[in-house]
């Protein structure tokens, strides 16, 4: 069946893309618009054209699986052409999401109809890329160079209205669209002239050109890294520079270049790997998820009081419950704190803090929980309060409520145990600031049912989350992993390197904040405590113990690895640190030598990729990519690498290898061995993507 199906009404051809689940530009997609477009410009039965398209969404852009493979004709931008050089008018008949290669296609239709619910915009840079059929020349002709280029920038769609007064639509459809676009079509027909976006440059004024200037500039100074930046200024610029089809070769030339660009590469990874983390492997379309109509928070902490409001901003009830009427109350006014905040700065109406207000129900006692359909404990990190909460829980709660657990390490399973239904509890493991982080790991236990993990993930994603199934063992995914780049950076200390310069490296690599400059914010005294309960099990930070027993926990006493002058939140480097630092590298008797970036890089990450492989081989992840997104979306891992087992692809797996038995050699740290996994990949050039293709 053909993806573009032709409807005529009186005059008016409606061609109709219909590509499930998202109307993505295929190649066959892309084919059968040209064709469409020949065949009606041939019939003399039509003056006029409509583009539509079937489903939600209008279109979603370029096929992005077609990137990176060798190209199938027509390119988009000959699509593009045929439309705005059509002898017969086309208007677009915007019912959805019209992004990228899909407002591409609208922008050289001659007018452009819009829903009301319609969004419009051009995504390209959060892939890595720019528009690269006629985007950059097209927007700026139509709305302003300065506007088009911030448009572009942010990738953030326009809802219809904004649309309408940039100038980028040309009507709202106050009825039926698709008659609305074909009205709007025989109307320019009968008029027998219409402009071509391309022949537009009354927007192009000298102000306007200033204005993009200061915009690029501001953009080129905070983005230098990332190559899709400057390139996206360049095209930009050539609509004031360049004749029209000079300036779309340049357009085509840049996009075509970071295509092939690792950053871009990475970041198409980092898409496709959100969605495929919702597939768990084995799981049948036929298990449904539980109804989540009421749920119940233990515990009105951070963790709680965030969890709490997930659920408020989802417009699902929760009873927020302590065991305290004054831990309770203050639990509640951190949340009404919260959203203060939000109001002041705008980014929150006074209605909206008023409806997630009046969706949290404070309550004192376990009972309270007792009509919930799903409880998330965020109580003390102990396994002796938990039990008691889940042991009440199991008797006070519906049969067939969800038990779920915030804990970050503690043994999900050991805590089933503690319930006469295990297979009704499950890990919710959130990120600090829980109503901000988009990362949720779903920790499933052994006797966990499979509606359970269903409903969980279901409901990750109504909470605006990002869930991803993970197994029960320490610290799960992402701790896990960070534990290894915790002892990594303390050796890195003891060895030779300074707070600042291991911190450094983290950011250069695209971190927002360095493992040391983290430690401080998060209060060094967390780590140091939670080693102490650990014993013998934990892993050894010799220089965060000591500044923790001088009572340095960092920013919130002043001092930690940095100092705080007048409590200033960015650190400076303090002289008693980095003595205490080559005291007890002396003590250890190490020679401290200096690190390059590249070297702390490699002793910092492939710990960490070697425990991403030991975490595959023991099935805690189903797939590389999902340990990629944990820590783009709870680590800040910069997405323009891909994630940790991405990049390392990129380095190499027999590089990282060797490294890791130079390392494991060293230090006399056995876990530091390349995990069995990493050796026969890197041994038959192998790689983690392919292992999953398998
Ligand atoms: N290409 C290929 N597949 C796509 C796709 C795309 N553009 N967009 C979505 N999919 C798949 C997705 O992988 C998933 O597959 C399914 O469709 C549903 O997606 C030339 C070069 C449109 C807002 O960046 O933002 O045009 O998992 O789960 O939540 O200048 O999809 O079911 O197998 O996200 O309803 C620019 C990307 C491309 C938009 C819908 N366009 N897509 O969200 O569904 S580059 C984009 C989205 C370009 C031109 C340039 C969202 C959505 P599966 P979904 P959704």
């Amino acid at each position: 069946m053909t993806p573009v199906r032709i409807e005529a009404t009186n005059g008016v051809a409606v061609l109709v893309i219909d590509n499930p689940p998202v109307n993505a530009l295929s190649a066959a997609v892309r084919g059968a618009i040209a064709d469409a477009i020949a065949a009606v410009a041939a019939d003399p039965a039509i003056q006029a054209i409509a583009l539509a398209a079937a489903g939600k969404v209008f279109v979603a852009g370029a096929d992005i699986s077609e990137f990176g493979k060798p190209p199938l004709p027509p390119a988009l931008p000959e699509v593009v052409a045929a439309i705005e050089d059509s002898a017969k008018p086309v208007v677009a008949a915007i019912n959805g999401m019209a992004l990228g290669g899909g407002l591409e296609l609208a922008l050289a239709c001659h007018a452009r109809v819009v829903a009301p619910s319609a969004k419009l915009g051009l995504p390209e840079i959060k892939l890595g890329l720019i528009p690269g059929a006629g985007g950059t020349q097209r927007l700026p002709r139509l709305i302003g160079a300065a506007p088009a280029f911030a448009l572009m920038l942010s990738g953030d769609p326009v809802p219809a209205q904004k649309a309408l007064a940039l100038g980028l639509a040309d009507a709202i459809a106050d009825g039926d669209l698709i008659v609305g676009a074909a009205d709007h079509a025989r109307a320019l027909a009968a008029a027998g002239s219409w402009t071509k976006a391309r022949e537009r440059a009354d927007k192009l004024t000298t102000e306007d050109r200033a204005a993009f200037e200061a915009v690029a500039a501001e953009a080129l100074k905070r983005s230098a890294r990332i190559p899709n930046v400057p390139a996206l200024v360049d095209a930009v610029r050539g609509v004031f520079d360049k004749p029209f089809a000079e300036a779309l070769a340049a357009e085509r030339a840049h996009f075509k270049a970071l295509v092939a660009d690792p950053s871009s590469k990475a970041l198409r990874h980092v898409f496709f790997a959100e969605r495929e983390a919702a597939r768990i492997p084995g799981m049948g379309k036929e298990v449904k998820a539980r109804p989540i109509t009421k749920a119940a928070v233990i515990g009105a902490g951070t963790m709680g009081g965030g969890i709490a409001m997930c659920f408020a901003q989802a417009g699902i009830p929760v009873t927020l419950i302590e065991v305290k009427a004054e831990a309770l109350d203050a639990g509640m006014a951190r949340i009404r704190g919260n959203y203060e905040t939000s109001v002041k700065r705008g980014s929150l109406s006074q209605a909206a803090m008023d409806a997630r207000m009046a969706h949290i129900t404070a309550a004192v006692g376990l009972e309270a929980a007792a009509d919930a359909d799903i409880v998330v404990e965020a109580a003390f990190e102990d396994m002796g309060v938990k039990a008691e909460i889940f042991g009440t829980l199991d008797k006070v709660t519906r049969p067939g409520a969800i038990l779920a657990t915030n804990t970050s390490y503690l043994d999900v399973d050991a805590i089933a145990a503690t319930t006469s239904r295990p297979q009704d509890v499950v890990g919710l493991h959130f990120f600090s600031p829980a109503n901000v982080m988009r990362l949720l790991e779903v920790v499933r236990g052994a006797k966990t049912a499979p509606d359970v993990l269903v409903t969980s993930l279901d409901l990750g994603r109504k909470l605006g989350k990002l869930p991803v199934a993970v197994g029960v063992c320490y610290g799960f995914v992402g701790n896990r992993m960070l534990a290894k780049r915790t002892q990594a950076a303390e050796r890195l200390l003891l060895a030779g390197a300074l707070p600042h310069e291991v911190d450094a490296a983290v950011t250069d690599f695209g971190f927002r904040m360095g493992p040391f400059a983290m430690a401080d914010l998060a209060g060094i005294d967390i780590g140091w405590r939670a080693r102490k309960a650990a014993g013998d099990k934990a892993v050894k930070a010799p220089v965060a113990d000591a500044l923790a027993e001088l009572g340095r926990f960092g920013q919130k006493t002043g001092r930690g690895f940095y100092l705080y002058p007048e409590g200033a939140r960015a650190g400076v480097r303090d002289p008693e640190t980095e003595a205490l630092i080559v005291a007890l590298s002396e003590k250890a008797g190490i020679a401290r030598r200096s690190f390059t970036r590249e070297e702390i890089e490699a002793r910092l990450f492939y710990p960490m990729v070697n425990e991403g492989a030991k975490i595959l081989e023991e099935g805690i992840a189903a797939r590389a990519s999902d340990i990629d997104i944990i820590w783009v979306n709870g680590y800040n891992w910069p997405a323009f690498t891909g994630g940790p087992m991405h990049w390392a692809e990129g380095v190499g797996l027999a590089k990282i290898v060797a490294g890791l038995e130079e390392m494991a050699a060293e230090t006399g740290d056995v876990s530091l061995e390349p995990a069995a996994l990493l050796k026969r990949l890197a041994g038959n050039a192998g790689s983690f993507a392919a292992l999953e293709a398998a």
